[in-house]
């Protein structure tokens, strides 16, 4: 089973992208496709298209365009979507849950390391944003 995630630019900026794969890999997780990304601001538009209309739109592809960030496929035998959900934390990392590597490596909610899919529909959609099937075989 497959998930998709990103280690944002904040956490690729600090310092932290090797420890966050790390991480996931500890949990489980296989990487099977891989590649460093600098979002234009209309490639992280249209990654966030279903948030548009919410107020943080333009903070957030603000942000996901402002350096390079991780885009990883990730393999786990079983529950990817929702290990990977477990692994990140809450999008708050005020709230999110001790070890969780939002509440170890997010600074804010806006900048809070990770993205991580939200259900198996999306986890294809967004690979498919990002890497050809090609690359998955
Ligand atoms: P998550 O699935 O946990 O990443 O959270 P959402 O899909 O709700 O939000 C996607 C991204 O939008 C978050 F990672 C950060 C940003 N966001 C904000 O900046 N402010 C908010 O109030 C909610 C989300």
């Amino acid at each position: 089973m497959l998930t998709f995630t990103i280690v944002k630019p904040d956490a690729v900026a600090a310092g932290h992208a090797g420890r966050i794969l790390a991480d996931l890999e500890g949990r489980g997780f296989r990487i099977r496709a891989m590649r460093m990304v600098r979002m234009t601001r209309r490639e992280a538009e249209g990654f966030y298209a279903v948030h548009r209309e919410r107020p943080f739109f333009g903070e957030l592809t603000e942000f996901m365009s402002s350096g390079p960030a991780i885009v990883a496929v990730l393999e786990r035998d079983d529950a990817a979507v929702a290990a990977l959900r477990v692994a990140m934390g809450a999008t708050n990392p005020a709230d999110a849950e001790e070890g969780s590597i939002r509440a170890r490596f997010g600074g804010s909610i806006g900048q809070n390391a990770i993205h991580g899919s939200d259900s198996e529909a999306n986890a294809a959609i967004e690979i498919a944003y990002f890497f050809p099937a090609v690359e998955l075989v």
